[in-house]
């Protein structure tokens, strides 16, 4: 290591990963192209030209360089990748295009027989397709748009190269003919998926981008040289309907695999028997300290001696260094991020349990913001439990079993698992979290047992957990900048609040002025942490300002909350028709002014224009602060209660809600017209991670 030669070498290293690292945030827009692999500029120029610049070619993949049909150039070749190259050079005996497309046999029109002949290679009988040596398909194998050979062969370019008969047609990557009506409606018809790409299809309308599927290697299964794979963040990958050759990190077991359009795997990899073993003397701990994550594209180590400071390489021994890491990952153990570490003599490093690694991490936001899952963290598979809101444990590999969040109940008993990938992202979570409502379900409020509820108002502090689906709404005031209590809201989904629309609707109102307290008190003092943000602020269309008919509104939480004990969500809409009574008792639940849950008695009757009337009884009023609580009645055939509108104004007052009143005005939620208008809301708002 002291061997100057190295020394220098190793200053020649950090200088280029200085200079990569400046170059990455420094592409010019519309003149150059930055290489995803190591960000890396190049002239705009070189981009989909057909000649490989980016380390990895990245700048002649498909996923970048196919292009939508009407953008297809009449006078051009264009490769199956997509890269147009002047028309003369397709089939004059020289490979132009990155991917071959421009000679292969059957563009040139070379004889049939003898290409048949040659996918056969040593299969006998009707199985004529020789996948590797030995493994056979049948014919009808042949570009059927599923994958049979375990390369991938039966579905790759060599075989399925189609040309189109006019200038202009669209093929997928492995130069399949698509239909035109295929291209940008959300399905992928291509088995690279080059049919949704956001290249073809950035300007179709109703069009949802897809990030191109991609599959990485694994730590125990690492690609051979035969695989000619992508790079990010050292992280090395094949794109759909790629073939990869792995191998075992412990043996020479290798195989074939293809990506799927998916980024799942098309079969699993034979298993490597044992856990990955590093079999490189110089980090495994048989030269000099351990580091086994040690990546050299990644992780530069930094001797500290007398001299000052320099780059060291691998193997460590008997010296002080401290730790970098390279394109955003996060070092590992973090307490030891930019301090010096002792490697002794014998090969040991002084601190306990260190095992330095550049990685990264998945989110914990993530994982644990569905309004219905709750996640379980386990190191590796049947691994030990880990805190899914430590975000440095939360390392590739980690598994999440999710349970029904409590209220929720379990519908099915489909396992609801996801993983983090070695690029940081969760795996199958988006999935997972929009199609959450089928697994768990919310056993809805209206089948709450009100005869166990007592309330009064301005008698004794009644339990605030009694009407456990109301929660404050505050809103700041650009005065003093304080938070103040303004409205009531009434929880219909752990992150849906329904309230008036006048709560959210004047010139202030942005949902970042608002804060949504947890259910059943409305303390001024109470901990920020209980808090919730807004994401939202919707307010019914038919909604007036000057009458203030049809006051509904709905505030969409940045997370959702915590789902305690004996919370409440109110189930909207509801599907009781004609068993919802509009003229009859009534009751509204709300806070009083010591700040104590309290509930008023009256009868309800003149539905008209979305409003009906609460007169309440004798000694109840409803004051400002009470806008938005929810009117309660009894409604369906087994008389439970449900929650039939939301208190809007006083009666007679232009002025909503300044003084206390007993005969109020408020919205009612039966039209099917507002209801749709909820359902909708609620569906819009599944926030699910990207
Ligand atoms: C067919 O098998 C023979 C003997 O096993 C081998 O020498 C030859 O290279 C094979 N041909 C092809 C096209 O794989
Ligand atoms: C791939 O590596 C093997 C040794 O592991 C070597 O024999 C072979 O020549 C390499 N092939 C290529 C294409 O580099
Ligand atoms: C990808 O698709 C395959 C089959 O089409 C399926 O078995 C697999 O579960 C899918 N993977 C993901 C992550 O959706
Ligand atoms: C480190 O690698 C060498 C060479 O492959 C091997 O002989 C040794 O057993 C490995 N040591 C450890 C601790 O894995
Ligand atoms: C890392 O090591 C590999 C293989 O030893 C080598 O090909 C590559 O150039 C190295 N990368 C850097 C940035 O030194
Ligand atoms: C390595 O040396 C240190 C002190 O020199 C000692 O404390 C430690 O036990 C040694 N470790 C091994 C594995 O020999
Ligand atoms: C409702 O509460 C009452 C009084 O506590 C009790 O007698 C009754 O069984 C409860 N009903 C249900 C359905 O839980
Ligand atoms: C804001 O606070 C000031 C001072 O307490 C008060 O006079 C004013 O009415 C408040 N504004 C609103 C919109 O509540
Ligand atoms: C409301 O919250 C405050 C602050 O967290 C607490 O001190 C108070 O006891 C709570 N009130 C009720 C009625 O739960
Ligand atoms: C409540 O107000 C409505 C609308 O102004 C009015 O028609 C009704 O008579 C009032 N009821 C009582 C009891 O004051
Ligand atoms: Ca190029
Ligand atoms: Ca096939």
């Amino acid at each position: 290591m002291s061997h100057p030669l190295l020394r220098f070498e190793g200053v020649l290293l950090a200088l280029m990963f200085i200079l990569f690292l400046e170059l990455s945030d420094g592409c010019e827009e519309d003149e150059e192209f930055e290489c995803p692999e190591d960000g890396r500029c190049i002239p705009i120029d070189g981009l989909c030209d057909a000649k490989p610049d980016c380390l990895y070619a990245s700048d002649e993949s498909f996923t970048v360089c196919k292009v939508h049909l009407s953008d297809m150039m009449a006078d051009k070749y264009h490769c199956a990748t997509g890269a147009a190259i002047p028309g003369r050079l397709a089939c004059n005996g020289i490979v132009d295009c990155s991917d071959g497309s421009d000679e292969l046999p059957q563009v040139c029109g070379s004889d049939p027989h003898k290409l048949e002949e040659r996918f056969r290679g040593n299969c006998t009988g009707y199985k004529d397709l020789e996948c590797l040596p030995g493994e056979c398909v049948p014919h009808s194998a042949k570009c059927d748009n599923v994958i049979d050979c375990s390369n991938g062969r039966d579905e790759s370019l060599e075989i399925c190269m189609q040309t189109c008969e006019e200038n202009k047609c669209f093929q997928c990557a492995n130069g399949v003919l698509l239909d035109s009506k295929d291209l940008c409606d959300n399905k992928m018809d291509c088995l690279d998926g080059s049919d949704e790409l956001s290249n073809v299809c950035g300007n179709a309308i109703n069009w949802k981008e897809v990030p191109p599927a991609a599959c990485h290697e694994t730590l125990a299964h690492r690609f051979t040289n035969k695989t000619v794979f992508q790079r990010r963040k050292a992280l090395r990958f094949v794109y759909a309907n790629q073939a990869a050759e792995v191998q075992c990190w412990n043996s020479d077991r290798k195989s074939w695999n293809v990506c799927m359009n998916n980024g799942s795997w098309h079969h699993d990899f034979p298993p490597c028997i044992g856990k990955p073993v590093n079999r490189n003397p110089d980090t495994n701990g048989t030269n000099g300290c351990p580091i086994n994550w040690y990546n050299n594209e990644t992780m530069i180590i930094i001797n500290w001696n007398d001299n000052g400071e320099s780059i060291a390489l691998p193997p460590i021994r008997n010296s002080r260094v401290t730790f970098r890491c390279l394109e955003d990952l996060t070092f590992l153990p973090y307490e030891f991020k930019d301090k010096p570490v002792t490697c002794q003599a014998n090969k040991t490093w002084i601190e306990m349990d260190f095992h330095p690694r550049c990685t990264n991490l998945c989110s914990p936001e993530h994982i644990s913001e569905m309004y219905s899952l709750t996640p379980r963290c386990y190191n590796g598979d049947n691994g030990s439990p880990i805190n899914c809101q430590d975000k440095y444990s939360l390392v590739p590999n980690t598994q999440v079993k999710f349970e029904c969040a409590s209220g929720f109940i379990h519908k099915t008993s489909d396992p609801m698992r996801v993983k983090c990938t070695e690029d940081g992202e969760w795996e199958g979570l988006r999935d997972l979290c929009e199609k959450q409502e089928r697994h768990c379900n919310y056993e809805c409020n209206h089948r709450l047992n009100y005869s166990e509820v007592s309330m009064s108002k301005g008698g004794d502090a009644t339990d605030s957990l009694q009407a456990s689906w109301l929660v404050p709404i505050y809103k700041r005031n650009s005065t003093t900048t304080r938070h103040e209590f303004v409205c009531t809201g009434n929880l219909i989904r752990l992150d849906i609040v329904l309230t008036a629309a006048h709560c959210l609707d004047d010139r202030n109102s942005r949902p970042e002025n608002f804060l949504v307290g947890p259910t059943g008190n409305r303390s001024a003092s109470i901990d920020p942490k209980y808090l919730h943000r807004v994401r939202n602020l919707e307010v019914y269309g038919a909604y007036s300002k000057i009458n203030h008919i049809y006051d509904v509104g709905i505030v969409v939480l940045e997370r959702r909350m915590d789902f305690k004990q004996d919370q409440r969500i109110v189930c909207l809409p509801y599907n009781v028709g004609s068993h919802l009574d509009l003229i009859g008792d009534a009751m509204v639940s709300s806070w009083n002014s010591d700040g104590y849950l309290s509930t008023v008695y009256g009868r309800l009757s003149e539905p008209r224009n979305g409003d009906l009337n609460v007169v309440l009884h004798d000694g109840y009023t409803l004051c400002k602060g009470d806008s938005g609580s929810g009117v309660i009645t009894t409604c369906g055939l087994d008389n439970h209660k449900c929650l039939v509108a939301v208190v809007s104004r006083n009666v007679g007052s232009g002025d909503h809600g300044t003084f206390c009143s007993n005969n109020v005005t408020a919205a009612t939620l039966i039209s099917p017209h507002l209801q749709d208008y909820i359902q909708q809301l609620i569906r819009n708002n599944i926030n699910c991670p990207e």
